[in-house]
């Protein structure tokens, strides 16, 4: 169920209809998201933190063209319509590393264009499974200005945690370092192919019953595309009951 792939690791276009851009209001790129419903999506806390009146952009792919078939839909982000985790604290181990975007009403409209729509939310872990992850983030770590133009995408194995926390502790940044098990997931750790600098934000994706869910957000890591050096993502599993119970207050829909 992969979705098409060129060989440099381009995705085609339509590909990732979830993917959401975040911007700033003077247009600079801030991040990535993901739509998970037509006036919510995901995104992690220390990429928005410090930013006012931020914007979302759907259905983009090449950021330097404005040709594509579907137009991209642009929505401005109250600032009390960004709803961070309440244990997000810290800058630091990034525990909690979740925010909650809401659109302005009445939502953008699914089900219009092909390359704007909703990601599942996961409801079971997954192991031993390859997944995806996009972004138009930095090729490599230390050239983390160098952005890409067209939406990239991989395939990246999920990790688990005893393991990813053994090959973090091995790096040289990592010695005196433990993962919040609640709040991260791992995948990667294979030569050249990881999220980097500019990917924060975008979801992991993986595919079951032909279906996405959104397993990872991307978070943080130690260098990038390092073998053996898995990137970390927020596990969005352990944060379904917080995500859901904020979209039935916000909707006003009791429970
Ligand atoms: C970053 O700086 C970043 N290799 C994101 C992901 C990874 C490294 C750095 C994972 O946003």
């Amino acid at each position: 169920n992969a979705p098409n792939t060129t060989e440099d690791g381009q995705s085609s276009y339509g590909s990732y209809p979830w993917e959401v851009v975040i911007i700033s209001d003077k247009g600079e790129f801030i991040g990535g998201g993901v739509l998970i419903h037509n006036r919510y999506a995901l995104t992690v806390a220390h990429k928005i933190y410090y930013s006012y009146n931020i914007k979302i952009r759907l259905g983009e792919w090449n950021t330097n063209t404005t040709i594509e078939p579907f137009p991209p839909q642009e929505f401005s982000i109250a600032d009390n319509d960004v709803i961070f985790h309440p244990n997000f604290t810290s800058m630091k181990t990034l525990k909690n590393d979740i925010a909650i975007l809401r659109l302005p009403s009445p939502g953008v409209r699914l089900g219009v264009f092909p390359t704007i729509s909703t990601a599942c939310l996961p409801n079971k872990l997954l192991s031993n499974e390859r997944c995806w992850v996009t972004g138009w983030g930095a090729k490599t770590f230390s050239n983390s200005s160098n952005y890409q133009s067209i939406l990239k995408e991989i395939d990246l194995p999920l990790i688990d945690q005893t393991t990813c926390e053994a090959q973090l502790k091995a790096t040289r940044l990592g010695e005196n370092f433990t993962l919040d098990r609640n709040s991260f997931v791992c995948a990667g750790g294979e030569e050249g192919k990881d999220s980097c600098a500019g990917d924060g934000g975008n979801g992991l994706v993986c595919s079951v019953n032909g279906r996405f869910y959104l397993y990872g957000l991307v978070s943080w890591g130690i260098s990038c595309g390092t073998l053996n050096v898995p990137g970390v993502y927020v596990n969005v599993l352990s944060f379904i009951l917080w995500i859901q119970s904020k979209i039935r207050e916000l909707e006003g829909v009791s429970n």
